[in-house]
């Protein structure tokens, strides 16, 4: 109770922040697009992780709220970005299973791309496969509903959840992003290997990229890029970053280019 009435002072005070981490073609080492990780600063505590939070929101309520912020604030930052000249990247965002229950997200992220004048086409939903499933009785119906406003959809912790083929197939989506807990012991590890080549090429037959999460180490980029992987983030690139520290990471990148 206490965290939450310090949660509801902390939105109203413009404590939340959004952290960046780059999302990189695996073929060109360019980065395409971030995904967007929330983060409290609090005056007196310092930044306190998602984790810590985001369930108390989730308790409350409070993540509705939260979450129509994010939204907006990455529409925000990507125009600001294109305006900076960083080109056209695209903006991941995480949304709670809680908020897919409350009506009216989709005309919320209609309304707020129209607001800030960022493409659909760059903006991107991550979800977890449970939370869409077991949380949402036409899930089907809701996503076909998103993917008309011509926004992406991105499944995410890929391999953990409970989708089943006949979702997979189903379903409007534009990426699976492979669980990390797949990517940890590669290439060694032969059985995840074989799962992370089996999952790149059922996505690919269905007609999604792939995106490996929390790559750290050179050997799991290298095997990632030797089984047709599309995308990565994780350490070994960067780790989530303050947005004027990730501008200036894509500015180097361009400029390396020239
Ligand atoms: O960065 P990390 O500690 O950054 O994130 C921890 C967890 O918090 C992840 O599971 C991530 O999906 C979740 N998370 C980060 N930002 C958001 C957000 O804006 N909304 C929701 N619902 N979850 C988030
Ligand atoms: O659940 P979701 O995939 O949205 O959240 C990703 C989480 O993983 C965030 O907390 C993010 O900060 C963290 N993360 C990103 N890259 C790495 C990595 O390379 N290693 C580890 N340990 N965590 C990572
Ligand atoms: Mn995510
Ligand atoms: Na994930």
């Amino acid at each position: 109770l206490m965290l939450e009435s310090r949660l509801r002072a902390a939105i109203l005070e413009q404590h939340l922040e959004l952290y960046y981490q780059p999302q990189v073609q695996l073929a060109t080492g360019q980065i395409v697009g971030a995904e967007a990780l929330i983060r409290w600063q609090d005056p007196v505590e310092g930044l306190i992780g998602p984790n810590r939070f985001i369930p108390i929101a989730e308790q409350t309520g409070l993540i509705h709220d939260i979450g129509l912020w994010v939204i907006q604030q990455s529409c925000r930052q990507g125009v600001l970005w294109q305006q900076l000249g960083l080109g056209n990247l695209r903006i991941a965002v995480n949304v709670s299973a809680h908020q897919f229950q409350r009506e009216g997200l989709a005309q919320h992220i209609a309304d707020t791309l129209l607001s800030t004048g960022f493409e659909a086409s760059l903006l991107e939903l991550e979800m977890t496969e449970s939370a869409l499933i077991t949380q949402h009785a036409d899930a089907i119906g809701l996503l076909q509903r998103l993917k008309q406003l011509g926004i992406r959809l991105a499944i995410d912790d890929f391999g953990t959840g409970y989708s089943s083929l006949a979702y997979l197939k189903a379903l409007p989506l534009d990426v699976l992003k492979i669980d990390k807990s797949f990517i940890d012991q590669l290439p060694e590890h032969q059985q995840d290997a074989e799962i992370c080549k089996a999952i790149i090429t059922l996505a690919h037959t269905l007609g999604f990229e792939v995106l490996a999460e929390g790559v750290e180490h050179q050997a799991q980029h290298d095997f990632l890029k030797q089984i047709g992987c599309d995308e990565f983030q994780g350490y070994l690139f960067s780790r989530p970053l303050p947005a004027d520290d990730f501008a200036a990471l894509v500015l180097q990148g361009l400029k390396q280019q020239e």
